[in-house]
């Protein structure tokens, strides 16, 4: 029986911000996102990440993502990176991403990287090399369900967030399959594949390696719109990045997600709120739990 997931939880395990910390204190991320058909997911991953508290953030992106993310986001570092055949990053970039992420302490691979030969190959040379703890969503997940069996840095942790469709992939079932035992599937997956499952959607359930299972209390179908899923992999990472256990990094960035898009849809309606505007309110939560 899943335990439900509560702000004091939540706020139990956030960690303050101490007077003598510096932007090191915070952890340094490195995303790997984004491809000339899905700007905007690096841009949300990116603001996400830096709005739940990273202290320093490099984007590996092409060129027109970068554009794109420095518009919005100027805190972002760069490390731009070559366009491939496919519109995604050039694989043979994967030797300058390792060298980055071989220097962070948490990397989110796959939103808006585009389910390509590109992306698989990067993520043959990254999952299992990258040093790091490891956050896989996305076309991250799509390049992982081809793979004899789940990538993941050596005695590090690696927590994937699928939203319904991106599990059954993994599994080898269908959507429905997934969505009529949400728990059990994920709880599964945890303990045989060693790692933290965030299986999103109306109550998002997050199971951990040692059989633990929560279910989220937070969040509202105003989510259910292109781009929500990216701002939960950055923040899902920014906690990772900053020391927090992974079955707890998950557990924060999951309701803290869904209780700003609560605010956001007390301010703007279900109809009109856009997952960029939630990390207002996300920013409001944070504001208040002092
Ligand atoms: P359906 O439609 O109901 O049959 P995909 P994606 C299913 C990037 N993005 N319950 C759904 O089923 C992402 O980061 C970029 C049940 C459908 O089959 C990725 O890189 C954006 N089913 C890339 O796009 C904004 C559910 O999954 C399938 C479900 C592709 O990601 C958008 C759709 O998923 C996007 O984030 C649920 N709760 N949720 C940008 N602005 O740049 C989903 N499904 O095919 O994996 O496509 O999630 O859009
Ligand atoms: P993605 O499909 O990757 O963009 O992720 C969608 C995000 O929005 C996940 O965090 C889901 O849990 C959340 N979400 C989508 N629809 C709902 C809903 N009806 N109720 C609560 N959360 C939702
Ligand atoms: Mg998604």
């Amino acid at each position: 029986m899943a335990k439900e997931i509560t702000a004091s939880l939540v706020f139990e395990h956030l960690p303050a911000r101490k007077p003598d910390s510096h932007k090191g204190s915070y952890g340094k991320l490195l995303c790997v996102c984004g491809c000339s058909q899905y700007r905007g997911a690096a841009a949300l991953a990116v603001e996400g990440a830096l709005r739940a508290g990273a202290g320093v953030l490099t984007l590996a992106a092409i060129e027109p993502v970068i554009q794109a993310v420095g518009a919005r986001c100027p805190e972002a570092v760069f490390l731009p990176c070559r366009t491939g055949e496919d519109g995604g990053i050039d694989p043979a970039e994967g030797e300058r991403i390792l060298q980055a992420a071989r220097g962070s302490d948490a990397l989110l691979f796959g939103p808006g990287l585009g389910n390509t030969a590109g992306t698989a190959s990067l993520l043959e040379q990254l999952g299992e090399s990258a040093g790091c703890p490891l956050v896989l969503d996305a076309d991250g997940l799509n390049a992982a369900a081809a793979m004899p069996s789940l990538p993941r840095p050596a005695n590090l942790p690696l927590i994937i967030t699928p939203h319904p469709g991106e599990m059954a992939r993994l599994c080898g079932v269908t959507t429905a399959e997934i969505n009529a035992s949400r728990e059990s599937v994920a709880a599964g997956y945890a303990r045989a594949n060693r790692c933290v499952v965030v299986l999103k959607g109306h109550r998002t359930i997050v199971a951990g390696p040692q059989g633990e299972v929560f279910c989220n209390t937070t969040g509202n179908p105003g989510l259910s719109r292109g781009g929500s899923g990216d701002i939960l992999a950055g923040m899902t990472t920014a906690f990772l990045c900053q020391g927090l256990d992974p079955l707890y990094a998950a557990v924060c960035a999951v309701w803290l997600h869904g209780a700003a898009a609560d605010r956001c849809a007390a301010r703007l309606g279900q109809y009109g709120m856009l997952p960029h505007d939630i990390l207002y309110d996300l920013g409001t939560i944070f504001a208040n739990s002092g």
